[in-house]
């Protein structure tokens, strides 16, 4: 069984970012070696400090898909070509920074708006924004892949997609911002190279996989596993991801998370549950 889960408002409360309810069932997992991929829109500066809290030495996908971190001392599979960048190595799917800030101006000209994202502000703008903490807020502006902005008001999904596709990029929706990706990316395809790398390790074995996620851009994610699951908001589950019939975890996050996954444990890994 591989985990792949969001991180926001999936398995960090949307509005506190509070996770311990979480840390018990993560501790488990790690203690019987089963990977929890975490699978986010934040950047690889907030996943590195993220994971430390929650004491996962996993591979990540950061910045929605743009890029797989796999650690190169703990990972059981054959590490693929790639650059390294301190103790990873890095498959890059998405575009670079500076392609991502310019299609976002390109955009913003042709659509005459003034789209506003994460290089036009200030870390203080970005704190009243998110709510994150100083510190936490400069990594989340240390981007290296994708431009998370405003979502422009008075405009269908559809024409800012159009717009954004003929320019060679994809758009998703977050819990509160829209990110300009590129179109290499996507959490589907990233999550398909991590089970790929793990099925490699094991051929012929069949693998389980579970994945986790909350909002539009988790829908890529969700498609590519096994069991997907939905975790829900304060006004329950989200409804671009409610029409799809998924799983809803019963409550929100980290909550619902940490249910719903140790349940789903006793059910598809029971050997695996132990004292849970
Ligand atoms: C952004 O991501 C969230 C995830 O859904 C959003 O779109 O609201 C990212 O910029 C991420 O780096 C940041 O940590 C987060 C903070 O709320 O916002």
């Amino acid at each position: 069984l591989i985990i792949f889960t969001d991180l926001d408002g999936t398995l960090l409360n949307s509005d506190t970012y509070h996770y311990e309810a979480a840390l018990p069932t993560l501790k488990h997992l790690r203690q019987v070696g089963i990977p929890v991929i975490p699978v986010t829109s934040k950047t690889r500066a907030e996943v590195d400090t993220w994971c430390q809290h929650l004491e996962l030495q996993d591979p990540f996908i950061v910045e929605n898909g743009s890029a797989v971190f796999l650690p190169r001392g703990t990972v059981p599979f054959q590490l693929p070509a790639g650059e390294d960048a301190g103790a990873y190595r890095v498959l890059q799917l998405g575009c670079s920074y500076v392609m991502a800030r310019a299609g976002l101006k390109a955009i913003a000209q042709e659509l005459k708006r003034p789209l506003k994202g994460f290089g036009d502000w200030s870390v203080e703008q970005i704190q009243q924004l998110t709510g994150l903490s100083y510190e936490e807020a400069k990594q989340a502006k240390a981007r290296e892949f994708t431009e998370p902005f405003l979502t422009p008001k008075n405009m269908s999904a559809a024409q800012l997609r159009q717009v954004v596709e003929a320019r060679g990029f994809q758009v998703v929706v977050g819990d509160r911002f829209s990110h300009l990706i590129g179109s290499g990316a996507g959490k589907g395809v990233a999550v398909q190279a991590v089970i790929d790398l793990y099925q490699a390790w094991v051929p012929g074995q069949p693998l389980m996989t579970l994945g986790l996620g909350n909002s539009p851009n988790d829908t890529a994610m969700l498609e590519q596993v096994d069991y997907p699951i939905v975790v829900p908001g304060a006004q329950g589950p989200h409804p671009a991801l409610a029409q799809r019939g998924w799983s809803v975890a019963p409550a929100v996050a980290p909550e619902g998370w940490r249910l719903v996954v140790e349940a789903t444990l006793k059910k598809l890994a029971p050997d695996s549950v132990g004292q849970l």
